[in-house]
């Protein structure tokens, strides 16, 4: 190692051992919990591949909430979408001696072997939304079937079984793929639905990346009249070519994800984004760290560890009036918690 690295990794070594002293404050234990919570300390390390946008913050925001709850150390690792990165993050996290990491995203190639590499350190792993294909890691997920057959369902309600669509998708993004699945079947079920261009990309400005892509695509269909963003940051980037190109009138945009933003951007006057099929971020963020203090307890959270989307349309929203994700909590009690990996000694957050 040279003199440069060895710096460098003495200061990534002090930032972590003092984040945990700060954050570790109120870590006295759970009267009641199993161990290790009984007496505190526990160190779990977050590590994300995209950070950008609302769903991703409000997720980290919810398993910092649960974290804190059960008294636990939390270090969050931010992604910039860059594999190697988050494979290293991880590496460091190991070093760090944390007893469970949450693997938020990422492209399972590049995280397999790390995370076998944790697990073989003793080290327990949850995976929210990348298959890392190992039975001893635990996948939280949406149940993202199960939103693109709510979302589409409703597009089909609106518009009947044929129209021109668009639609947005980047391979490789374990919920994107599980919500192509839906739309293919939908296409195959109905013929009528003619996907005239598809196009996304997930990257550091997904939506203003998006939106020069659907800029084009409308330009060169005209004749679109639905589009299936299955992402409230493609959603957005749709939304703000339809407006600039003059096709929001006659466009309906479809989509996965909600926030406060999200809520402003469905519910401005013509908007044309009129439906979206979410959960709340930040309880898919609290039951992932719950998920990995089961494990960290011995306790075996299942495998597959699901939080229930819900359909928000643009008239629910307007009609009773709801302009942030405090308003949409009072309406769906999904929203407030979930019943995924619980247990008597766990707090709420
Ligand atoms: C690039 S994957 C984006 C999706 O991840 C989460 O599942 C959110 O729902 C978002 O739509």
């Amino acid at each position: 190692m040279k003199n440069n690295d060895i710096r460098r990794a003495a200061g990534l070594a002090l930032l972590a051992v003092s984040t945990f002293a700060i954050s570790s404050a109120f870590a006295a234990g759970i009267p009641g919990a199993p161990a290790p919570f009984d007496k505190g300390g526990v160190k779990i390390a977050l590590v994300t591949y995209i950070s950008e946008g609302d769903f991703f913050q409000a997720y980290q925001a919810g398993a910092e909430a649960q974290a804190k709850a059960l008294g636990i150390d939390l270090r969050v690792f931010p992604g910039r979408q860059d594999a190697a990165e988050q494979q290293s993050q991880i590496e460091q996290a190991i070093n760090l001696g944390v007893q469970g990491i949450v693997i938020d995203h990422g492209l399972p190639e590049s995280l397999k072997d790390v995370a076998q590499k944790a697990l073989d350190a003793g080290v327990k792993v949850v995976a929210f939304d990348v298959n890392l294909d190992n039975p001893k890691i635990p996948q939280v997920e949406q149940n993202d079937h199960d939103l693109a057959d709510t979302i589409l369902t409703q597009a089909l309600k609106d518009n009947g079984t044929s129209f021109n669509a668009g639609y947005v998708y980047v391979a490789g993004f374990a919920p994107l793929d599980r919500r192509n699945e839906i739309w293919d079947e939908v296409k195959k079920a109905n013929p009528g639905i003619v996907e005239k261009a598809r196009f996304g990309v997930v990257n550091g400005t997904t939506a203003a990346s998006v939106a020069d892509q659907a800029k084009a695509a409308f330009k060169a269909n005209p004749d679109i009249t639905v589009v299936f963003a299955p992402y409230d940051e493609f959603a957005r980037g749709v939304k703000l070519a339809a407006n600039e190109g003059g096709f929001a009138s006659k466009v309906k945009i479809y989509s996965a994800d909600i926030s406060t933003a999200d809520i402003q951007e469905i519910t401005e006057p013509n908007s044309p984004w009129v439906a979206t099929a979410a959960t709340n971020p930040a309880v898919v963020g609290a039951v992932s760290i719950r998920a990995a203090a089961l494990l960290i307890a011995g306790v075996d959270p299942g495998h597959n560890i699901s939080v229930k989307p819900a359909l928000v349309t643009q008239k629910e929203l307007l009609d009773n009036g709801i302009k942030t994700i405090e308003d949409l909590k009072a309406k769906i009690p999904s929203f407030n918690s979930s019943d995924a990996a619980q247990a008597f000694w766990i707090p709420a957050s």
